[in-house]
């Protein structure tokens, strides 16, 4: 049954066609998925936690309003992902004790400080940019469940990326201070931006074989120049600059040319050792803790209502 069951899997595969939970697939397969599914989802929810900061400090009703709206609809994708993640098998406690107990990763972005207003503004721009220009080629995954789930949070990350533009436009439009402001931002988020596409290629073990699988469609390094070569025309909209001296397009060799990154720094902030580590799990099992009358109440109705029916 395994042999029919595998080659059926290439098949799907060879034809670039979807896997659906119920189909049998390799224990790679579902575990490479489970993993980068789970992260996702981790970091979505522990996402929320600097732009959440900012929320009783913005600076108008409106742009509280729609920052609020931003942060919930993290939280909404978080949930998509651990739902495409339990179809795989691992039930959704399992996977948030892997996250609170310091297990599991999720991006390294999230691991910086939200300073300033302006952070705001370079996080909708650069952080769910960077989300966008590596989630778009996951609408078409080869998992069924993850690739649908990317195109509702796709769209929504698009206005994301957004308001984060608008936000920084405005504050570089806006007094010397706040042009600096926006300015100190953007030179703050761009090096963790690049680094939320991973390491480079030739220090990305599961790059390969994730590809092999139709889930990844691009390489970390590619990723990383598409995001650079979009990026590098909009700062110019904001009348800003990047802070990469080095930063030109190579025409012989096809490709950007970016300053080397702290490599070093990455592997620290994802071994839990980056400036907010401690913090952002220290407040997400806080949150866990204080919810726990709502899971307590929640499973106490369906109990109810079970015992109705029957
Ligand atoms: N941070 O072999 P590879 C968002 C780990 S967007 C932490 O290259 P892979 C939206 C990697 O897991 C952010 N860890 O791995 C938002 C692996 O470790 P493992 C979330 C990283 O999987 C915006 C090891 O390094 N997006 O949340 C990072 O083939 C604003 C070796 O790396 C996604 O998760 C990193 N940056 O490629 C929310 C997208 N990079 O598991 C709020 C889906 C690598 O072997 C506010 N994920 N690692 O121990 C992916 O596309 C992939 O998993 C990559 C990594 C590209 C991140």
């Amino acid at each position: 049954e395994e042999r029919a069951g595998q080659a059926r899997f290439d098949e799907i595969i060879a034809k670039d066609s979807r896997i659906e939970p119920r189909d049998w697939m390799p224990e790679g397969y579902r575990k490479t998925l489970t993993r980068q599914i789970s992260q996702h989802a981790h970091s979505e929810i522990i996402g929320m936690q600097p732009e959440a900061n900012w929320i009783t400090r913005a600076p108008s009703l409106k742009r509280k309003a729609i920052l609020m709206a931003k942060v919930q609809d993290e939280a909404g994708h978080g949930l998509y992902l651990y739902s495409a993640a339990e179809t795989l098998g691992t039930p959704r406690d399992e996977l948030n004790d892997q996250l609170l107990s310091g297990r599991a990763k999720y991006s390294s972005i999230f691991n910086y400080p939200a300073r300033t207003w302006a952070d705001m503004g370079a996080i909708g721009w650069l952080v769910d940019g960077a989300a966008i220009a590596n989630q778009v080629p996951l609408c078409r995954a080869s998992y069924g469940p993850y690739g649908r789930a990317m195109v509702r949070v796709c769209k929504e990350e698009s206005f994301h990326q957004r308001q984060g533009f608008e936000i920084l436009l405005e504050l570089a439009n806006g007094t010397a201070e706040q042009k600096q402001m926006a300015q100190d931002a953007v030179n703050r988020f761009y090096e963790p931006s690049l680094m939320m596409f991973g390491p480079p290629d030739g220090d990305s073990p599961n790059s390969q074989q994730s590809m092999a699988w139709n889930i990844k469609r691009f390489t970390n390094d590619d990723l990383r120049q598409r995001f650079v070569g979009m990026i590098v025309e909009q700062v110019k909209v904001l009348g800003l600059t990047l802070p990469d001296p080095e930063l030109r397009f190579d025409e012989t060799a096809g490709q950007w040319i970016h300053k080397e990154l702290n490599w070093d720094e990455f592997k620290a902030v994802i071994s839990g050792h980056g400036p907010c580590n401690a913090q952002r799990l220290a407040r997400r099992r806080e949150a866990h803790e204080n919810g726990a009358w709502v899971r307590e109440a929640a499973a106490a109705y369906a109990a109810r209502q079970t015992e109705k029916v029957a």
